[in-house]
């Protein structure tokens, strides 16, 4: 269901790249600094993760995860500023709730036990995302007979357990999960699929931004995937997103308010 202008969530990453004890505070220092300036920058909200779920990483331990991720939820919620937290631990969604976010972002689906019945028992809003396998193992040769089927299927069946569970239709938001055990093929028929998963009848949150596949297509590094993270921006608003997961934060706002202005009140809310 599209109402209004999309929105832009902005990504902050809280890294743990200390090497002594004084780094901790440095780290979330740094990460409340970028928080501020992406919601200065026009993010709705950001997304602070402290880079558990990334494609590849390995596991973080919880009170490693916890010490990263809370100072900075607490400070930007503490500020006005909307924050969700990408987590896939039920206990660091409790703590981040309970520290102010707004919104629970679980790349793994909360499909860990307990997961559910944490942001039940809350009033945070919930971003369900689709992944194939484990963050590990993930990107080793993902197969699926139909990707758009297979994904939507999954957030239909995810967010019906989240609705018994109790938590209200209005609350959740899913997302296919761009580069979560996709192909590049993947991804881009998960691109032209995605008003079949709109019209699951939920907000959709669309994730491309420096990803792989935007360097695969245009050849450019990490570094040099501005311009074409926000054409994918754009036509994950174009498809039916309603949200989309951003590090550029200046340059989308500013894309999508030209599309908006030229396009988007067309369909209206
Ligand atoms: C390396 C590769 C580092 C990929 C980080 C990533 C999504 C997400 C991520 C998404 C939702 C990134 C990803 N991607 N949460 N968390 N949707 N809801 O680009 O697409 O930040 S991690």
């Amino acid at each position: 269901m599209k109402t209004g202008r999309p929105r832009v969530m902005g990504i902050v990453n809280v890294t743990a790249d200390s090497f002594s004890d004084g780094g901790q505070f440095l780290d979330a220092r740094a990460a409340i600094a970028h928080g501020r300036l992406l919601a200065h920058e026009g993010a709705d909200l950001v997304d602070v993760g402290g880079e558990s779920t990334r494609p590849g990483a390995t596991a973080v331990a919880l009170e490693e995860e916890l010490r990263r991720v809370l100072p900075v939820v607490e400070t930007l919620a503490r500020e006005g500023i909307a924050v969700s937290v990408d987590t896939m631990k039920p206990e660091v969604m409790r703590a981040a709730i309970a520290a102010g976010a707004a919104m629970v972002n679980d790349v793994s689906g909360f499909r860990a036990p307990g997961a559910i019945e944490t942001v039940a028992s809350s009033k945070a809003a919930v971003c369900v995302m689709h992944m194939k396998g484990t963050p590990e193992t993930m990107q080793a040769e993902p197969f699926y007979d139909d990707v758009v089927r297979e994904v939507a299927a999954f957030l239909a069946e995810r967010a019906r357990a989240l609705e018994g569970a109790g938590v209200a239709k209005e609350r959740i938001v899913v997302d296919p999960g761009f580069g979560f055990g996709k192909t590049r093929a993947h991804n881009i028929q998960l691109m032209r699929g995605l008003p079949a998963i709109a019209a699951l009848g939920y907000p959709v949150l669309a994730g491309l931004s420096r990803k792989r596949t935007i360097g695969d297509i245009t050849g450019r590094p990490v570094s040099e995937r501005v311009a074409g993270s926000v054409a994918a921006a754009l036509v994950a608003v174009q498809n039916g997103a309603s949200m989309v997961r951003v590090h550029d934060v200046k340059e989308t706002v500013d894309a999508l308010k030209v599309w908006w202005e030229f396009e988007g009140e067309k369909r209206g809310p």
